[in-house]
């Protein structure tokens, strides 16, 4: 027994010694250098929580992409709450980290932090959610007002754009869903009040329909499509579920589309929809955005219909920007990400691939 521990000891010592040797090729030691530079760097990374299956699967890319570069990722979780994310970065700013990644929980409230990371001359990378008054292109360098100048870059998605794609999918395909029909009414589960997802999806979504983008309720310019009830499910299945069992109370015969900020609330809100007698899918057309692996199993079993993808993978992006800022070398404002639409006649055959 003492031979075989004195064995595994030598093993361990001569794997550390040659992982930290072995830097450029990255992997989980602590020494070495980050892939595509001289020395290893330090970044911060201030998530938002654990909220949905798509953060878990952004939270897992970034974590082993950072251990792929060799980059000592300081991560910190900070349960939906701003306060933590602002408390997070300072003490990055206070141990003097390389670089700072953060995903905006809402939209407002970062000027004050992120002019902290300026003066201590800290590069930030803004991941997935953007902040308010940010149009995500450059700007002019001496206009401090302008929120672009605030960080240098932003890496995700054109939430307003995934709004837009609900609406055509919805419009091309709930009439051959549930013909006969000259109105459809549609619930809506919103997403974290004030995130970046939840208002641009709610713009896009009412922009294509032709409703006043600052309308909670309303109808489409041709009539057909009518916004009756929208409310927040905070991006949880838990409270899809219980605000879906509160519209099917208030409205129990009148929803035709159910238009879900993400995927998380669409699976909630079927279980509401199966515990009230109603077929999903059927009955109620269930749309959602993410396209992670609980929306393809539910289209392929015929209980959603669509899920508009928002690609959570960002990590390899996020490393690899960092290491270009880290060199001072250019780099887009706006990294967008790869995206598709997937629904009932395409779910079954891209699953197998799927990575998230
Ligand atoms: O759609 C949702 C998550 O910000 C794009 O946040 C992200 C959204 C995603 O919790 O599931």
């Amino acid at each position: 027994m003492k031979k075989l521990l004195a064995i595994l000891l030598v093993l361990a010592v001569a794997s550390m010694a040659f992982a930290g040797g072995g830097g450029q090729q990255g992997g989980a030691s602590s020494g070495g250098v980050t892939r595509g530079m001289n020395r290893k760097i330090v970044m911060g990374y201030s998530q938002i929580g654990a909220e949905s299956e798509w953060r878990t699967a952004c939270t897992n890319s970034v974590q082993a992409a950072a251990k792929e570069w060799n980059i000592d990722l300081r991560f910190s979780d900070a349960q939906q709450q701003q306060q933590n994310q602002l408390q997070a970065i300072r003490t990055f700013i206070q141990q003097k980290v390389d670089i700072i990644a953060f995903t905006p929980v809402v939209e407002t409230g970062w000027e004050a932090i992120l002019k902290e990371c300026l003066d201590a001359g800290i590069p930030t990378i803004c991941v997935d959610r953007s902040i308010e008054g940010s149009d995500r292109k450059a700007a002019n360098p001496n206009d401090m007002t302008d929120p672009d100048n605030w960080f240098t870059c932003f890496i995700g998605s054109d939430m307003e754009q995934e709004g837009n794609r609900v609406a055509k999918w919805m419009t091309a395909n709930v009439p051959k869903l549930k013909p006969g029909k000259s109105v459809y009414n549609i619930a809506e589960l919103q997403g974290t009040v004030g995130s970046s997802a939840m208002t641009g999806r709610f713009k896009g979504f009412r922009d294509t329909l032709g409703i006043p983008a600052a309308t909670a309720l309303g109808t489409s310019s041709d009539g057909k499509y009518k916004i009756i009830l929208s409310q927040t499910g905070d991006f949880t299945r838990a409270q899809g579920k219980q605000v879906m069992e509160a519209f099917l109370k208030s409205n129990p015969n009148d929803i035709d589309v159910l238009f879900a900020h993400n995927d998380d609330m669409a699976i909630g809100a079927i279980q509401a929809i199966q515990e009230a007698g109603k077929v999903p899918a059927k009955d109620i057309i269930i749309i959602g955005v993410d396209a992670v692996k609980g929306a393809f199993e539910a289209m392929v079993a015929g209980t959603m219909n669509a899920s508009i993808e928002c690609n959570p993978l960002l990590g390899p992006q996020v490393m690899e920007t960092a290491v270009k800022i880290l060199n001072k070398q250019a780099v887009e404002k706006w990294v967008v990400s790869n995206e598709s639409d997937y629904d009932q006649t395409n779910a079954a055959a891209a699953f197998p691939s799927r990575q998230y």
